[in-house]
C-alpha cells in the first residue's frame, strides 16, 4: 500500500511533474544553473541570500509551467471566470508556501542539504511582500490560495506599489515609519509582461460625436499613463491549477506630448514622463479614513482601467455578444476600492461599445457583487464631486446619470420621502463639499452585497445600509471570512501539521480541513496530549528565542504567553489590554511575598502598526513601551509578568508568533469588529482566545463552545444603551486607579499620555473600555485559573483546532462562488 502511495505521489508531484524533472539531481543542477546564469555568481562559490536567489527561479520555472497549463486549459474550457478585484494584497513570503503547495518542498529540502544549504534558513531570505495594510489585505491573500486550491477559474487584479506597507521602527518607544522599498533585491516571484500593457487616461473634457446619426460621448483625456503587467502565479495544494494575480505598475506612456519635446524643453519633458510611475509608487498607509487625495483616486482608476481593458480584451478574443458577459465573467469589488469599475464598465459600453445605456445597465447590473469589510459608517469612502470631475469627467457625468436614473425609479418605489431619498442617494449633497458615496454607488449597482460575518451583516441591514435592505432584501448576504489552513498551519506550523496528520492518519484535512474535527476524539488522550503540549512547547522556544533577539528581553517559556497582535485601533482597545496588564502589575507589587507563588507567570505580547497621521494609536504604543520598561527592570516582578511589543508586525512576524502563543486577545467593542481573521489564525494553531462577542467570534464560540474560551464584556445589542448613559454607568475604580496612575507620570511622559487618558475616561469612553474591564479582569483570571490546569489547559487547545474548520477560506469561497458568483470548479487535468 505504500508503495502504491509513493508511486502516486511521485506521479502527482514528483518525477513525472511536467517537463522539469524533480528528483534530487535535477533540481541541483536547476539551483546551480540558476546561480550561474541567473544571479550570476559562480557555482561553486554563493552565499546564502544568493541560493535563495536561484532556488526561487527554481521553483517559479515550475510556478510558471503549471501557470501555462492551467491558462490553456481555462482558455479551451471558456468556463466563467471570477476576475477578483482588491487594492491590497499581503501575501507575505513565497517561497515556502510555493513549494508546499507544489509538493515538493522535501525534494528540494534533500537536494539543497546535498548542496550544504538548509531549506529553513534559506527560506529566511525572502522579505515580505506587503501590499496592503490589515485585515482585508491579508483576507485577500488567503482567498487567492483557496480559489488556487479549489480549481476555480479565477484571476486576481491588483496593484504593484513600489512601497508597499511601511517598516515600523521603533525609536525611544515611538513609532517611526521606514519606507520599505521591497523590490530592492529583485522579485524572482514575478513575471514581468512588457507586452501585456493598457493606456490609462485621465483629466481633460468630454466632447459629443455623431455617428450613424446617434450622438455620443467622447472622452478627450489630458493625460496618458501606460500600465504594465506583473504575474505573480498562485499555485493551489494538491492540484496542478496555478492561478494569477495580476499587479499592475504605472509607467510612461509612449503617447504623451510630443509638443514639449518639439519645443525643445527636453530635459523637463522626460522629468514630467517620469511622474507616470508615482501612480503606483506608494500604498496609503491608513487602513480605515479615505481623505479624498487625487493621487489616491488616482490609483484607484488606473487599477480598475488596466484591469478592465484586460478583462474585456479576453472576453473579445473568445466571444462578439456582450449579452453573454454575464455568463462568462464575474466582477468581485473586495470594499469600495475597486467601485469606479461600474463606471468605468458604463463608459467602455456606452462611448466606445455603443451599446444602448440601458442594454449596458443590465449587464453591468449582473456582473459586480460587493463585499464590505466595515461597520462604521463614518470609514465609508467619500469622493469630493469636484475632484472626481476634474479626474474623470465622463465618470462624474454617467455617476450623475446612474443617480438620476435610480432616484427616479426609488421615488416610484417610496414615494416623496425626501429625507430617505437624499439618504439612498449616490451624492451627498449636505456638508461643505458634495460627495460621491462609493458605498451607496457599489450597493446599487450590484446583485450581491455581503458582509464578512453573520453578525456584520445584521448591522448592515439595520444600521449602514437599511434603507437599501427595505428596498432590495434579497441582495443582501454574508460569507464569514476565513483564513487558509495551508499558510497558518502548514507552512507556519509543520510541527502541528505533521502531528494532526499522524493522529488523524490521513493529510487530507490540508484540503478538506472539517477532518480537523477528528482530533475531538483523542482531545483527552494522555499520549496525544503530550505531544501536542511538545509541539507548543517548541514553537514556544522559537518565540522567546525571536522575542530576545527582537527587544532583549528573556522570558520564561513556562510562563503562558499572551498575544494581542493587529492594527492598533481604538476600537480594538488595546488599551483596554495595556490597562489590564498595568492592574496585574499592581497586584504583584501590592501583593504578600507569600501570595506570589500563586500568581501564574505572563508574558504579554503586543504588536501592531498605527497609521502614520493616527496620533491616539501612537500613544498607545508609547504607552506599551513606557510600562515595559518598567515592569521589565522591577526586580521585584521577575518573571511574573513581563511585557514585550514586537515591532513591524507583518505576515512573517505572525507565521512565528501564532504558532508560540498560549492565548490571544480579540476584544474589540462589540459590534466595532466586521468579523476579524486573526482569531481563526490562533484557533487553527491551538491557541485559546479571550475575546469579546464580536464579528467571527460569535460564529468561533458557536462551533468549539464558549467553555473553550474566554468570553466577556457588552454584547452588540447593549453597547449603544450604555454609550448612551455615559458618565451615568457604574464607574469601576479599579479603573480609575490605573488610568489615574497613567495620568499622574507614574510610567513618564505625564502631559503626553493626558489625551490617552481623556478617552477612556467619563463620557469621553467611547469603546466602553470601564465598562468592560471588570468583565476583562474576571475572564483574564479564569484563564489563569485553567492555565494552571495543564491537562484541561491542553484538552481546551486541542478542541479549539478541531472546531476550527469553519474558519477555512476555502469554506468562505465555496460559497461565494456557489451563492454570490454563480461559478465552477475547471481542474487542470494531471
Ligand atoms: C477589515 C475588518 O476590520 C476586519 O474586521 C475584517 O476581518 C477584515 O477587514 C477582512 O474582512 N477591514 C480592513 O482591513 N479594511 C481596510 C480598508 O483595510
Amino acid at each position: 500500500k505504500a508503495g502504491e502511495r509513493k508511486a502516486k505521489a511521485e506521479r502527482l508531484f514528483g518525477l513525472m511533474d511536467g517537463f522539469l524533472k524533480n528528483d534530487p539531481l535535477s533540481l541541483q543542477t536547476d539551483i546551480l544553473d540558476h546561480v550561474e546564469y541567473t544571479v550570476a555568481r559562480s557555482r561553486f562559490s554563493f552565499d546564502d541570500f544568493e541560493a535563495y536567489q536561484a532556488l526561487s527561479h527554481s521553483v517559479r520555472d515550475r510556478l510558471i509551467e503549471r501557470w501555462h497549463e492551467t491558462q490553456q486549459y481555462f482558455k479551451r474550457k471558456d468556463p466563467k471566470r471570477l476576475y477578483f478585484l482588491s487594492l491590497e494584497f499581503l501575501m507575505g513570503r513565497s517561497l515556502s508556501n510555493s513549494v508546499i503547495n507544489l509538493g515538493i518542498r522535501d525534494h528540494y529540502a534533500d537536494a539543497l542539504k546535498q548542496l550544504g544549504f538548509d531549506f529553513e534558513v534559506l527560506a529566511e531570505q525572502e522579505g515580505d511582500a506587503a501590499l496592503g495594510n490589515g485585515g482585508l489585505a491579508r483576507l485577500s491573500a488567503c482567498q487567492m490560495d483557496s480559489l488556487a486550491t479549489l480549481d476555480f477559474p479565477a484571476w486576481g487584479y491588483g496593484l504593484r506599489y513600489q512601497y508597499g506597507s511601511f517598516r515600523q521602527v521603533i525609536l525611544d518607544g515611538f513609532q517611526h515609519e521606514q519606507p520599505d522599498y521591497w523590490l530592492n533585491f529583485g522579485n524572482p516571484w514575478e513575471i514581468e509582461r512588457v507586452h501585456v500593457s493598457y493606456p490609462v487616461k485621465f483629466y481633460g473634457t468630454v466632447e459629443e460625436d455623431i455617428l450613424n446619426g446617434q450622438k455620443y460621448k467622447i472622452w478627450v483625456p489630458g493625460e496618458m499613463v501606460e500600465a504594465v503587467a506583473y504575474d505573480n502565479p498562485i499555485p493551489g495544494y494538491g492540484t496542478r491549477n496555478t492561478i494569477n494575480l495580476r499587479l499592475w505598475a504605472a509607467k510612461p506612456s509612449g503617447q504623451d506630448d510630443m509638443e514639449s519635446y518639439n519645443t525643445g524643453d527636453y530635459i523637463n519633458a522626460i522629468v514630467n514622463r517620469q511622474k507616470a510611475e508615482t501612480i503606483s509608487c506608494v500604498l496609503y498607509p491608513d487602513d480605515r479614513s479615505y481623505q479624498g487625495k487625487e493621487l489616491r483616486l488616482k490609483q484607484h482608476y488606473f487599477f480598475v482601467s488596466a484591469s478592465l481593458q484586460d478583462i474585456i480584451r479576453r472576453f473579445k478574443e473568445e466571444h462578439n455578444n456582450f449579452e453573454t458577459l454575464p455568463d462568462k465573467v464575474a466582477l468581485q469589488l473586495t470594499d469600495t476600492h475597486p467601485s469606479l469599475a461600474i463606471a468605468e464598465v458604463m463608459r467602455v459600453f456606452v462611448d466606445e461599445e455603443h451599446l444602448s445605456w440601458n442594454r449596458a445597465w443590465d449587464i453591468v447590473c449582473k456582473i459586480f457583487s460587493f463585499t464590505t469589510h466595515t461597520i462604521q459608517p463614518e470609514a465609508l469612502e467619500k469622493i469630493p464631486v469636484d475632484l472626481l470631475g476634474s479626474l474623470l469627467p465622463r465618470h462624474l457625468q454617467i455617476i450623475y446619470d446612474i443617480n438620476c436614473n435610480f432616484m427616479e425609479e426609488l421615488k416610484k418605489k417610496i414615494g416623496l420621502d425626501y429625507s430617505r431619498l437624499s439618504r439612498m442617494s449616490i451624492i451627498e449633497e449636505e456638508g461643505p463639499v458634495k460627495n460621491i458615496r462609493m458605498a451607496n454607488l457599489s450597493v446599487i449597482c450590484s446583485h450581491t452585497v455581503n458582509g464578512v460575518s453573520r453578525i456584520h451583516l445584521e448591522l448592515l441591514k439595520t444600521k449602514v445600509f437599511k434603507d437599501f435592505y427595505e428596498l432590495w432584501p434579497q441582495k443582501f448576504q454574508y460569507k464569514t471570512n476565513g483564513v487558509t489552513q495551508r499558510r497558518w498551519i502548514v507552512v507556519s506550523n509543520p510541527n502541528l501539521c505533521a502531528l494532526i496528520s499522524k493522529w488523524l492518519g490521513t493529510e487530507a484535512w490540508i484540503r478538506n480541513v472539517d477532518l480537523l474535527m477528528g482530533l475531538r476524539e483523542y482531545a483527552a488522550d494522555a499520549d496525544f496530549q503530550q505531544e501536542w503540549k511538545l509541539v507548543r512547547r517548541l514553537n514556544k522556544i522559537r518565540l522567546a528565542e525571536y522575542i530576545e533577539a527582537m527587544s532583549g528581553v528573556k522570558v520564561s517559556i513556562d510562563a503562558m504567553f499572551d498575544v494581542q497582535i493587529k492594527r492598533i485601533h481604538e476600537y480594538k482597545r488595546q488599551l483596554l489590554n495595556l490597562i489590564g496588564i498595568i492592574h496585574r502589575y499592581d497586584c504583584i507589587k501590592n501583593m504578600e511575598k507569600s501570595d506570589r507563588r500563586k500568581v501564574v507567570p505572563r508574558v504579554c505580547i503586543i504588536g501592531g502598526k498605527a497609521a502614520p497621521g493616527y496620533e491616539i494609536a501612537k500613544k498607545i504604543i508609547k504607552l506599551c513601551h513606557a510600562v515595559a520598561e518598567k515592569i521589565n527592570n522591577d526586580p521585584g516582578v521577575g518573571d511574573l509578568l513581563k511585557l514585550v511589543f514586537i515591532p513591524d508586525y507583518n505576515v512573517s512576524v505572525a507565521e512565528l508568533v501564532v504558532p508560540g502563543s498560549d492565548l490571544s486577545q480579540h476584544i474589540s467593542t462589540a459590534g466595532y469588529e466586521a468579523s476579524g481573521t486573526g482569531n481563526m489564525k490562533f484557533l487553527m494553531n491551538g491557541c485559546l482566545l479571550l475575546a469579546t462577542a464580536d464579528g467571527s467570534t460569535v460564529e468561533i464560540i458557536e462551533e468549539i463552545g464558549e467553555e473553550n474560551m474566554f468570553i466577556f464584556g457588552a454584547k452588540v445589542h447593549e453597547v449603544p444603551t450604555l454609550r448612551d448613559k455615559g458618565s451615568a454607568r457604574k464607574p469601576s475604580l479599579q479603573f480609575a486607579r490605573i488610568v489615574r496612575m497613567i495620568r499622574e507620570g507614574y510610567f513618564g511622559f505625564k502631559d503626553y499620555f493626558g489625551s490617552l487618558c481623556d478617552a477612556v475616561e467619563g463620557n469621553g469612553d467611547f469603546y466602553l473600555l470601564e465598562h468592560d474591564f471588570e468583565s476583562y479582569l474576571e475572564a483574564q483570571a479564569s484563564a489563569d485559573k485553567a492555565f494552571v490546569d495543564q491537562k484541561r489547559w491542553t484538552q481546551m487547545s486541542i478542541l479549539s483546532t478541531a472546531g476550527s474548520g469553519k474558519f477555512s477560506t476555502d469554506r468562505t469561497i465555496a460559497e461565494y462562488a456557489e451563492s454570490t458568483w454563480g461559478i465552477e470548479p475547471c481542474k487542470c487535468p494531471f
